[in-house]
């Protein structure tokens, strides 16, 4: 515990060696869902593991070191502090209505509606018991990336766009993987 580098998070610093299941010195987004799980008891899905290593990787080897671990590790506190304070039925998930209360207080001016929606497309099954801790950080981790794409674009904060197919696609991509 003496040798924790500057920067670092001593919880992250504690965790990396028991994550980094075969000690190569890098964590990979399979040793990452083994160690990352929902309220439901779930294991964190792959999708949202490679997002967030890929997120962390700064080096585009698919893995990421202690520094990356530790900034990873403040950003799923983050947004698990989000989604336990904005679980208000405390039921493990994340409805409709309350994500709809989280991204207004992220400062989205969306529809309950999309939402709701939101809620379907990551709850899986009809989304009817809501969303868990690794959908929900995607969820919200790709609309925040395609709302930048959008305000890139959006120069004169009008709302409104013109965008080129393949420019949005090109967009879309980078952000996503
Ligand atoms: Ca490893
Ligand atoms: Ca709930």
């Amino acid at each position: 515990m003496c040798n924790i580098p500057p920067g670092v998070n001593p919880e992250a610093y504690q965790w990396f060696h028991s994550v980094d299941a075969d000690r190569s010195g890098f964590i990979n987004s399979k040793e990452l869902k083994q160690a990352l799980v929902n309220s439901n008891w779930s294991n964190f899905n792959d999708e949202t593991c490679l997002m967030m290593i890929n997120m962390f990787d700064k080096t585009r080897s698919g893995r990421v070191d202690l520094f990356g671990f530790s900034a990873l590790w403040d950003y799923i506190q983050q947004w698990r502090a989000l989604f336990q304070q904005h679980d208000r039925d405390r039921s493990g998930s994340i409805s409709g209505t309350e994500l709809h209360q989280v991204l207004t207080q992220m400062g989205y001016k969306l529809s309950p509606q999309f939402s709701e929606m939101l809620v379907q497309r990551f709850g899986g099954r009809g989304g009817s018991h809501g969303i868990q801790l690794d959908r929900f950080i995607q969820a919200c981790t790709q609309l925040q990336s395609m709302t930048q794409v959008f305000r890139e674009r959006d120069t004169g904060m009008t709302g409104n766009v013109r965008l080129n197919y393949e420019d949005f696609l090109a967009s879309a991509v980078t952000r996503l993987m």
